[in-house]
């Protein structure tokens, strides 16, 4: 057969074939991948760089400044769209791709498609040990980028130019696939990206993916809706995959029909806008009071798009009533089946919308629902009182939450790890879908502030916030710089509790000392005083430190329409946050110590393992 090719490298083969990769968003073709990050080094320069630089008007190529965090943005600006676009980064070998290797972990954990491109060794291994290569003396084949393997939903080591046609073929299933989706990396040899090839021509037309939304099995499907029927206590459990399905309206409506109280994960909240009336708020460990008075009762758990993670389930002590019956509406088998739940394999809206036509004209009993009403008014009472402006000298996260949503009313608010995602979660009010982007799969520090840029090239017309400890800045911030490169609209808020608060309160929690946490804890000659404003600033951001909530308040309001990246810096109080709500979280405690607050740590810890389901 004789078919029509064309001359290009490796590398020139992968950007062209990125570019034709389309998708259609709100009747709109639209290109799939929005971009590329890159940092280059001599593992990707001249292959991946000449490649990219040839179709930098077609699919922009933006430089990061240190390759997780360039991921960072990558995974956030994909999330934003609700993984239905996404980006590449590539990297030179050795440090550089292992940078990135901590962010392929956390687009793992939280299901997000992601292309990672690093550069590998010499597949001809002429010149080895080439600069930054690691060398295995009992394997050939091992480099680097191994270390990508556990990491990665596929992996491919790329040592002809030829074997990068069946690669991007499955790298495209993967990106675009609900179930599977997740990071690909396709490892590009260092020579062979150089190499040239006679591609055909025809593996570059243009493809238009459009999203698959799993119908349910017949089974699976009826024995799911018999269990819902038989339910007198039923609760729904939001998660990540109703905003990824685009199932909140479908939610609303078969919450309302059916009388059923929702609750929501970290991926899942702003599914359903915070005053709608059956939205509890947060579930388990950072769970709102109402949400997890249900939960502790509920007979029938519809658990929509969620992994049921520990923070969701109370580590498996939420759920106390004896014939709970768990069902688990997934696009990913593994999720659905968890904790011997009834698994009804589907999209999250095809899913919704089946199983509310089933139970048309069924109703749970009325006092199940006016309870979660009377418990959400409780709930609201607290949270009021818990984000009230005061004037203490320290306020407390909460209450610059407070501020932050006076001074800001529709923002799209992101956050990552520290004490703020637990009382973000429960006190954050998120009006519409994917307004509230929390990482709290992977709860990576030094995730939010290049998220925020992430989020911000996704949706540009958005008014993006980023709430970070100083913890978390102090350990990546420097997204700061190409934020401000690309004259990005950003607002970053940096909560200073002078270390690390939350970890020090579970560290308190589980009997320890006060010990390497907070800086005044830690082994020091000099007490550090790190001024952020000064910092930031000297990045090119516009930054201010405030004196007190009142002062954020105006300076959000005031900031409002000024462009580029603003950097409020506000002192906190490290000990305080919201008694209200919050459940148990299994952090084991040792069983042998010679600190009698250790002992009475882990009498309560055996206590409270015994609330624990197993299996
Ligand atoms: C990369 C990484 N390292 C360590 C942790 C464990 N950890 C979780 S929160 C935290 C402290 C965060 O400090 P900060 O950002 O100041 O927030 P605060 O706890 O003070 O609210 C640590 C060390 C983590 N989540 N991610
Ligand atoms: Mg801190």
């Amino acid at each position: 057969m004789s078919q029509k090719t064309i001359q290009l490298t490796m590398a020139q083969a992968v950007a062209r074939f990125l570019t034709a990769q389309k998708t259609v968003i709100d009747g709109q073709t639209v290109p799939i991948f929005g971009g590329v990050w890159a940092i280059f080094g001599h593992g990707n320069v001249a292959g991946v760089g000449e490649a990219l630089h040839g179709i930098k008007d077609t699919l922009p190529t933006y430089r990061g400044q240190n390759e997780q965090s360039m991921a960072h943005a990558a995974i956030a600006y994909a999330k934003a769209n609700f993984r239905q676009r996404f980006m590449a980064c590539t990297s030179s070998i050795g440090p550089g791709a292992l940078n990135m290797v901590t962010a392929a972990a956390l687009a793992h954990v939280n299901r997000i498609p992601i292309l990672l491109l690093p550069g590998d060794v010499f597949a001809n291994r002429l010149p080895d040990p080439v600069l930054q290569q690691v060398e295995d003396f009992g394997d050939g084949t091992i480099s680097a980028n191994d270390c990508f393997k556990p990491v990665s939903r596929y992996f491919d080591r790329i040592t002809r130019p030829e074997q990068i046609m069946p690669a991007l073929r499955r790298t495209m299933q993967v990106l675009t696939d609900p179930a599977e989706c997740g990071p690909v990396t396709l490892s590009l040899c260092q020579d062979v990206q150089a190499e040239a090839y006679d591609y055909p021509e025809s593996f570059f037309a243009e493809k238009v993916w459009v999203p698959r939304r799993i119908m349910p099995d017949a089974d699976e499907f009826a024995t799911a809706a018999a269990a819902l029927k038989l339910a007198k206590k039923p609760v729904i459990i939001a998660g990540g995959g109703v905003l990824y399905s685009q199932a909140s309206e479908s939610l609303a409506a078969f919450a309302e029909e059916h009388g059923i109280p929702v609750m929501e994960t970290q991926a899942g909240k702003s599914a359903l806008p915070h005053d709608h009336e059956l939205n509890m708020g947060s579930v388990g460990v950072t769970g709102t009071s109402a949400a997890n008075a249900l939960a502790e009762e509920a007979d029938v758990v519809l658990a929509v798009g969620t992994r049921l993670q520990d923070f969701t389930t109370g580590s498996w002590a939420l759920f106390k009533n004896e014939d709970l019956k768990i069902i688990g509406l997934n696009v990913q088998v593994f999720d659905a089946m968890k904790h011997n739940a009834l698994p009804m394999v589907a999209d999250a809206r095809v899913g919704l919308e089946a199983l509310d036509a089933a139970l048309m004209g069924w109703q749970v009993d009325s006092s199940w629902t006016s309870k979660a009403l009377r418990e959400k008014e409780v709930w609201l009472g607290a949270a009021e009182v818990a984000t009230a402006a005061s004037n203490v000298e320290l306020p407390s996260d909460a209450q610059v939450i407070g501020a932050v949503q006076r001074g800001r009313e529709n923002a799209t608010l992101v956050c990552a790890a520290g004490g703020l995602p637990g009382e973000l979660h429960k006190l954050w009010r998120a009006d519409a879908p994917g307004s509230y982007h929390l990482e709290y799969g992977f709860s990576t520090m030094g995730y939010e502030i290049a998220a925020g840029l992430g989020v911000a090239l996704a949706k540009p017309d958005a008014d993006t916030i980023v709430m970070v400890g100083d913890g978390s800045y102090l350990m990546m911030n420097s997204e700061i710089v190409s934020a401000v490169m690309l004259g990005i609209k950003l607002t970053i808020v940096v909560l200073d509790n002078s270390g690390y608060g939350c970890i020090n309160r579970l560290q308190m929690a589980t009997g320890g000392a006060n010990f390497n946490n907070l800086f005044r804890d830690t082994r020091h000659q000099t007490m550090p005083n790190v001024d952020f404003a000064a910092h930031a600033a000297a990045m090119g951001a516009s930054a201010k430190k405030v004196a007190s909530l009142a002062e954020l308040d105006t300076a959000l309001k005031e900031s409002q329409s000024q462009t580029g990246v603003s950097v409020f810096v506000i002192d906190t109080d490290p000990l305080i946050t919201t008694d209200e709500g919050g459940h148990w979280w299994d952090v084991a405690v040792p069983e042998v110590s010679d600190r009698p607050q250790v002992n009475s740590a882990r009498e309560a810890y055996v206590k409270a393992l015994k609330a624990q389901r197993a299996g």
